[in-house]
């Protein structure tokens, strides 16, 4: 990890249907919208979004935040402890600036096979996976899955697929295809599988080559991509990554997060 403050989109997933292991947060949440909020540094790909990750093993809750998305409600937002005592700093929390309180906690696993709204999504909704090597300490430890872009991504959704019964998820919640996004001239509109084609990436275990592929397709997206989707269709990536953000925080649909 660099220097300095890392500056995350925040992306706000609410939950629309609480999965089969759920029904216990879904009484703890009582009748209050959750929001699994999702860290990305990639907002300009949303519109890819075919899933949304949890570690199964990582510790989650439901934090009372300072958002209410046009109810009256207040809305609960799923995060880490970690990343709820960052966010109570930023202003984010129902109480600013005070060690936040867990409305209630619970573990990744619990949360498989619910359904969450995918803000910008061409999928306006998506099922939550398990995803190994997710970590506790880093961002809300909730992932945006955008398999057209990132190798990490693409290659624990084939995973997925391939073992749905070790993983004890049904196949059909893995979304197929990746969505193009964007074009680079090295990589063409799909960069993610192209890259982990490229490099015989054949699982998430693979983190060297991992590494590599994430490291050149994030260049080439940002330095040479043109957008293939949205109302920015047809302009460099580097110059419609702040406007799609900018649009989707004036939309409510993510917030400026940082750590
Ligand atoms: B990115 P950095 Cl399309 N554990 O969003 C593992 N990975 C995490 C994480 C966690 N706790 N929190 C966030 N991330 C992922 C989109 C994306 C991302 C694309 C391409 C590359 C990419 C869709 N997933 O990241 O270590 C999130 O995935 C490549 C680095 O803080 C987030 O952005 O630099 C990125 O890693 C943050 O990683």
């Amino acid at each position: 990890e660099g220097v300095g403050p890392q500056e995350y989109t925040g992306l706000k997933m609410q939950i629309t249907e609480f999965g089969p292991k759920a029904a216990h947060i879904k009484e703890k949440a009582a009748g209050k919208k959750v929001v699994m909020v999702a860290a990305t540094l990639r907002p300009e790909t949303m519109y890819g979004q075919t899933n949304c990750f949890v570690g199964p093993s990582v510790k989650y809750g439901l934090y009372a935040s300072s958002s209410t998305l046009g109810s009256k409600e207040e809305v609960l937002y799923l995060v880490t402890r970690r990343a709820a005592r960052n966010m109570a700093y930023q202003g984010l929390l129902a109480k600013e600036d005070v060690i936040p309180e867990a409305v209630y906690e619970f573990t990744g696993a619990d949360l498989i096979g619910s359904r969450v709204n995918a803000p910008n999504g061409v999928h306006p909704e998506v099922y939550v996976l398990p995803m190994e090597t997710v970590s506790a300490t880093k961002g809300t430890a909730v992932v945006t899955c955008v398999p057209s872009d990132s190798p990490d991504d693409y290659i624990t959704s084939l995973d997925l697929k391939k073992k749905a019964e070790y993983y004890g998820i049904d196949p059909s919640w893995v979304a197929l295809e990746p969505v193009p996004v964007l074009s680079t001239p090295s990589y063409g509109d799909l960069t993610a599988k192209t890259l982990v084609e490229k490099f015989r990436i054949q699982s998430p275990k693979d983190v060297k080559q991992l590494a590599e592929a994430k490291e050149l397709a994030y260049k080439e997206g940002f330095y040479q991509g043109t957008m293939v989707i949205g109302p920015f269709k047809g302009s460099k990536v580097e110059d419609a990554k702040t406007k799609v953000r900018e649009d989707m925080i004036a939309r409510d649909l993510a917030f400026a997060y940082s750590e």
